[in-house]
C-alpha cells in the first residue's frame, strides 16, 4: 500500500503516473482542505476534486483543475446578477459543489462524500481528505498586515502579493479524517507528491497527529520537489519559501521537509545540490521531475518509489 500527501494540479499528476505503476487500489491520497472556500453558498474544495477529476480522466487538460469539456452558463448568469465571478465554477463543475454542499447540509462527513463523488466517477484510487473538520489556510500580507484566504491570494491576488505569514485555522481543533493515520500507519511508503510546501502540504502536516506520525516513519517518506533549478513547476511554491525565511531551492524543500520526509527526489537540474540536501540529514534521489506526460509520470513515480524502497529500514530490513 502505498500513501500519497497531495495538493492540486502537481500531486494529481503524479498519481495519474503512479496509478499507471502500481494498482491503484493500493494507493490512498490523503488529500489538502485547506483551500476549501464557500462561495454562492456551495462547498467547494478544489484540491479533492482535482484529485479526484484527475483520476476518473474528467479534467481539463489544458488547465489541470475544473473538468473538460466545460460550459460557463451559470458563472455568466451569475456575473450579470453582480455576483462575484473571479472563482470560475463551470457548469458541470457546479453539479460536484451542488452534491457536496446538499450531502454536507443532510448530514454527511466530507470524507464520505468525497468517496462517493470518486465511486460515481469510477476511481479506483481511495481519496481521503485531511480532515472532516474545517482547516483554512489564510494569508497574512506583507503590506497592511491584511489578512486573506487562500483562494483570495491564489486566484484573485495571482499570488502576486507578498506574504509575511501563513496559518491554517481550526487545524489544531482538526482531526484526521476517518482512514488518514492508518493510511500513514499502514503504508509501505509514504510518497509527499510535488506540492508547495507551505500552501498544500502545510495544512496537511498541520492536522494532529500526522506530522508526529511521518516523522516516526521518516524512513519510509519520500518527498518529490516541487521546485526545479530554483522555480516553481507551478504556483507561488518559490516566493512563498522566501517570504517565509527558507530558500527557494530544492535545498529549501529538504529543509523544509526534513523533519518527516528521509528522502527527497530532485529533479536533474539540481542534480549538483544532492551533497548539500544529503548534509541536512535527507537522502537524495535524481529524476526527471517534469510532467509534461503521463509516461514521465508515470517513469517519475516508479523513480519515488525505488528511491524509498532501495533505503534500508530502522531494522535492517
Ligand atoms: N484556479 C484559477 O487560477 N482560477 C480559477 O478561477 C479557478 C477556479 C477553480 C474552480 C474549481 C476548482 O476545483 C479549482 C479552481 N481553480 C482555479 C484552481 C484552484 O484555485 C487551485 O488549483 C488550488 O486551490 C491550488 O491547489
Amino acid at each position: 500500500m502505498i500513501a500519497v500527501l497531495a495538493g492540486g494540479v502537481g500531486a494529481a499528476r503524479f498519481l495519474d503516473g503512479l496509478v499507471r505503476v502500481v494498482d491503484p487500489r493500493e494507493v490512498t491520497a490523503v488529500v489538502n482542505t485547506g483551500d476549501d472556500l464557500v462561495l454562492h453558498g456551495l462547498s467547494i474544495s478544489p484540491d479533492l476534486d482535482t484529485v479526484s477529476y484527475t483520476l476518473a480522466g474528467l479534467v481539463n487538460p489544458s488547465t489541470g483543475w475544473g473538468r473538460d469539456g466545460e460550459s460557463f452558463a451559470a458563472m455568466d448568469a451569475l456575473e450579470q446578477l453582480g455576483a462575484p465571478a473571479w472563482f470560475r465554477l463551470g457548469d458541470r463543475d457546479l453539479g460536484t459543489h451542488l452534491y457536496r454542499t446538499g450531502r454536507l447540509a443532510a448530514g454527511a462527513r466530507l470524507h464520505e462524500v468525497t468517496a462517493e463523488l470518486a465511486r460515481a466517477w469510477g476511481v479506483q484510487t481511495r481519496v481521503l481528505p485531511m480532515s472532516d473538520d474545517p482547516v483554512r489556510t489564510r494569508l497574512e500580507l506583507a503590506d497592511g498586515g491584511e489578512e486573506v484566504e487562500f483562494q483570495e491570494y491564489f486566484v484573485h491576488r495571482r499570488h502576486g502579493v507578498a506574504v509575511r505569514r501563513v496559518r491554517f485555522a481550526g487545524a489544531e481543533a482538526s482531526r484526521p479524517a476517518p482512514g488518514v493515520l492508518d493510511a500513514l500507519a499502514a503504508a509501505d511508503c509514504v510518497v509527499v507528491a510535488p506540492s508547495n510546501p507551505v500552501v498544500s502540504i502545510g495544512p496537511i502536516l498541520a492536522v494532529p497527529g500526522i506530522a508526529p506520525l511521518l516523522a516516526q516513519r521518516r524512513d519510509r517518506v519520500v518527498a518529490v520537489s516541487p521546485i526545479v533549478a530554483g522555480q516553481a513547476v507551478k504556483g507561488p511554491a518559490a516566493r512563498l519559501l522566501v517570504e517565509l525565511g527558507g530558500q527557494s531551492s530544492a535545498l529549501g524543500v529538504a529543509r523544509h521537509l526534513a523533519h518527516v520526509a528521509g528522502t527527497l527526489v530532485v529533479d536533474l537540474a539540481d542534480a549538483a545540490l544532492a551533497p548539500e540536501i544529503e548534509q541536512v540529514g535527507v537522502r537524495c534521489a535524481i529524476a526527471a521531475t517534469m510532467m509534461h506526460t503521463s509516461e514521465i509520470a508515470a517513469e517519475l513515480a516508479r523513480a519515488t518509489l525505488a528511491a524509498v524502497q532501495a533505503r534500508p529500514t530502522a531494522g535492517g530490513a
